[in-house]
């Protein structure tokens, strides 16, 4: 089974990690999705999790030690662990990603806030063999903090999970996503339902043919273009 340790100073904020979907896996026993509060990991009146920059500039700075207090309690000294560290300077997420994520047995994420983490967490733990560091981030855009993206990591992560879908099939089908060319993966052909006419639009009638070679053709020239015109905007 999957074991999740998000760590973060807005716990309430990843409350719908135990919903629907995400519980149903939980109470299959699937994946286990723990939520911890940073601020558990604070000695102080104040509970103070930051600190000024060295150096100087603008906010402030998260401070190595409560995370890695936090860390240390999750962690079993024997157990492979995968730390993800949620950051507009990271790696860009993708699908891949989410399928060398979902191979794991143990992904701590590690939500900053402000400016980010004292950079010698990340350091620190590169450091032990036993575990594996990713910056990543969810896209070039900022966020207040890594809350939401650790929710996407891990809503595309789980959901690869055997067991955890309703409907295996549709998993099916993204592993044998369309390529290209070029081996490029190319983005998702338009789908349609009943009614076959609707508000004057009509279903092309390729796909009311029942020749599902003449189909797959018209799918995948669909997809070309659909990616071609993604790709000049
Ligand atoms: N992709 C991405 C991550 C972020 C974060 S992590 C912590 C603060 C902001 N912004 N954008």
């Amino acid at each position: 089974m999957l074991q999740i340790d998000v760590i973060s100073i807005f716990p309430e904020y990843l409350s719908p990690l135990k919903l629907s979907l995400l519980g149903k896996a939980q109470d299959k026993g699937l994946v286990s999705i723990n939520i911890h509060d940073l601020r558990d990991q604070t000695n102080d009146v104040h509970k103070s999790v930051d600190d000024t920059p060295y150096g100087g500039g603008a906010g402030m700075v998260m401070t190595a030690e409560p995370w890695a207090a936090a860390i240390d309690q999750i962690t079993n000294d024997q157990d492979e662990v995968d730390l993800i560290i949620l950051t507009p300077a990271g790696e860009k997420f993708n699908q891949k990603m989410a399928e060398t994520f979902a191979n794991k047995s143990h992904l701590i994420f590690a939500c900053g806030r402000y400016e980010g983490i004292d950079a010698r967490v990340g350091e620190y733990y590169a450091g032990k063999s036993n575990f594996k560091i990713h910056q990543v981030s969810i896209g070039d855009y900022v966020l207040g903090g890594g809350e939401v993206a650790a929710m996407v990591i891990i809503e595309a992560t789980t959901r690869l999970i055997p067991g955890v879908l309703g409907n295996p099939d549709s998993l099916k089908e993204e592993s044998h996503s369309i390529t290209g060319a070029n081996d490029e993966v190319l983005v998702e052909y338009p789908n349609y339902t009943k009614p076959a006419s609707w508000r004057g639009l009509e279903v092309p009638e390729v796909l009311l043919s029942g020749n599902h070679g003449e189909i797959a053709k018209w799918r995948k020239a669909q997809a070309e273009r659909r990616t071609q015109q993604l790709n000049k905007e």
